[in-house]
């Protein structure tokens, strides 16, 4: 009897795995460094991506695709602060997925940008859940929400490639046990970098800022070589 081969496809992209590539494909076409920021709604995305803008303006060009369920006010922010902004309104959808980010950045001029900042749905649940083909993953976590969100809601800290604790100027006022949080990070991504900030006083940003800087600045050198 004849025997039957049975052919064998190793990795099996979903479709949206698929446009996920083509979005780094596109990004590293132009040699814009991504980066998806995610956290829950108003951890302060909008207002750490525009300290960011403030801090790096004079030495690299940044973009930012903001995904709302409604309205373009975090856009108008960004664009206010000098980036170039897109808005897409997901309609209700309560993340952002490979689709829609590529028609964000389709309808940014990525030659003239060095760094794309995605803010992504507020939502602490299905955002981890979609690759969109940035370089890098980053949570904000922020004081009032509670030390206990690592463990809580652990996707969401586990593929991430920094974690943000804002709003630290309010520790003060709330019982935020910072070791248990560090803790609960460190046990779903070990060694991950942390960087504890304020929006409010400017406490953390330069360091925040200058590690992002870093990553652009390798990425830039090795897409050269
Ligand atoms: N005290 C304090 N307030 C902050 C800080 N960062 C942001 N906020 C405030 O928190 C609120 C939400 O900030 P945003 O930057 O809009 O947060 P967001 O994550 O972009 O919110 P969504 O896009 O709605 O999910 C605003 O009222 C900010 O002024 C901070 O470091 N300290
Ligand atoms: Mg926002
Ligand atoms: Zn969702």
């Amino acid at each position: 009897m004849d025997v039957i081969k049975v052919p064998v496809v190793e990795e099996i992209l979903s479709a949206n795995d698929q446009l996920a590539v083509a979005n780094r494909e596109l990004l590293d076409a132009n040699k814009v460094f991504g980066v998806n920021i995610m956290s829950s709604p108003g951890s302060g995305k909008t207002s750490t991506i525009v300290a960011t803008q403030e801090r790096l303006k004079d030495s690299l060009r940044l973009g930012m695709v903001d995904g709302d369920i409604a309205t373009t006010i975090d856009a108008d922010r960004a664009a206010e602060a000098g980036m170039q902004a897109v808005q897409i309104n997901t309609g209700g959808n309560c993340h952002l997925d490979a689709v829609m980010v590529s028609q964000g950045i389709r309808s940014l001029k990525l030659e003239d940008l060095d760094l794309m900042i995605i803010e992504n749905v507020g939502n602490l649940i299905c955002p981890s859940s979609f690759k969109l083909g940035t370089h890098i993953s980053v949570l904000i976590a922020s004081v009032p929400e509670g030390a206990d969100k690592p463990y809580k809601y652990p996707p969401m800290y586990r593929g991430v490639d920094a974690v943000i604790i804002n709003k630290i100027d309010v520790l003060p006022y709330f019982d935020f046990d910072m070791d248990y949080f560090v803790k609960g990070v460190e046990m779903l991504n070990p060694g991950v970098k942390s960087f504890p900030i304020s929006n409010k006083t400017g406490e953390g940003l330069d360091a925040w800022a200058d590690w992002l800087y870093e990553q652009v600045a390798a990425y830039q050198q090795s897409a050269a070589e």
